[in-house]
């Protein structure tokens, strides 16, 4: 049998459950989840590799608009995933989209608009089925979708009950062009393993921090060694912010908060690198991070080819 072999770009607004449907095809964790719409900043790579296939999925920040630098950076990524995909992958919350067809329209446009244009094969994930127990509730959404681009598979998931994943990743890798596999049977990733710790520890202050705080730090791994005494991975993680303010509210009262997002942090780290992990962090204000290329660039938020 011959081997297929190509990149799958996930699309659709934030918050549709990108990032946790790749994390189920993969069956591993390469990129964070949140309930929080633009947890995922650039484009991540994750690999899923079997017998006669290599499908090397292209997870995107959502369609949306953020501010300044870093949003043109997500954007790009957004389009520059599409330029370089074989197959194309909207997904959408499928809870939403029964309750208001209308909106398919508005969050969707410019992306169908551009599907509509294309001639690459279209899966259309329709996502958090288990949301809703009467499945007919999809019919209308599904007859819209088919008549605006009947090219497309549409296919109905949920991500978080790993429901409809395997004959999703058969469907995946039947849609794929015939050619070699591109990188090595074990390999998941092509973010360096620093950038994913960097993204654990985002991922957890993402949950724990509200409001405008999220979306005004980023974080980065200063420093990362192993102590040949304690056999332990010692990682020191920056956390930036913009004001004094949030580095306030992100230590928390003598410290309590940082030391719980550190905790959980440091567990998920442990895990991925099946290692004890020493883990401090500090935060530091540094005023407009987010318009600072070289900067975004030192945080892995642009990728190599952008
Ligand atoms: N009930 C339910 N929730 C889901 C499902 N898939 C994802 N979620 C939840 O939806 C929220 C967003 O998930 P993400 O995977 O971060 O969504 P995303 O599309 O990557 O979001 P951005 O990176 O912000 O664009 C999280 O709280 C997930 O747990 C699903 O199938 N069912
Ligand atoms: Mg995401």
């Amino acid at each position: 049998m011959e081997n297929r072999c190509g990149r799958v770009a996930l699309l659709g607004p934030p918050n549709a459950g990108k990032s946790t449907l790749l994390n189920a095809l993969l069956g591993q964790k390469v990129t964070i989840v949140t309930p929080k719409p633009q947890t995922t900043r650039t484009q991540i790579v994750g690999i899923l590799s079997e017998e006669n296939s290599q499908a090397i999925f292209l997870d995107t920040p959502g369609l949306a608009q953020v501010r300044g630098r870093l949003s043109k950076t997500m954007n790009m990524a957004i389009w520059e995933s599409l330029r370089q995909a074989d197959l194309l992958m909207p997904v959408l919350d499928g809870q939403i989209y029964v309750r208001h067809l209308e909106q398919v329209a508005e969050d969707l446009g410019p992306l169908m608009q551009a599907l509509i244009e294309d001639t690459r094969p279209v899966i259309i994930v329709v996502n958090k089925i288990d949301l809703f127990a009467d499945k007919s509730l999809l019919l209308p959404l599904f007859d819209m979708l088919h008549k605006d681009l009947p090219r497309a598979e549409l296919f109905p998931v949920s991500a978080l009950e790993k429901d409809g994943i395997p004959k999703l990743r058969e469907l995946v890798a039947q849609a794929l062009p015939i050619a070699p596999r591109e990188y090595p049977l074990d390999q998941l990733s092509t973010q360096p393993e620093r950038f994913l710790v960097a993204e654990l520890i985002r991922e957890k202050l993402f949950l724990y921090l509200h409001q405008e705080v999220p979306y005004n730090l980023a974080v980065d791994i200063e420093n990362w060694e192993e102590c040949a005494a304690t056999g332990q991975i010692v990682i020191n993680g920056l956390i930036y912010v913009t004001k004094p303010m949030y580095k306030a509210m992100i230590i928390g009262h003598g410290g309590s908060m940082l030391k719980k997002i550190g905790s959980e942090a440091r567990q998920e780290i442990q895990t991925l690198l099946g290692r004890k992990v020493h883990l401090e962090l500090w935060v530091k204000v540094r005023d407009h991070w987010y318009e600072d290329p070289a900067f975004l660039r030192d945080l892995g938020l642009v990728a190599e080819d952008m």
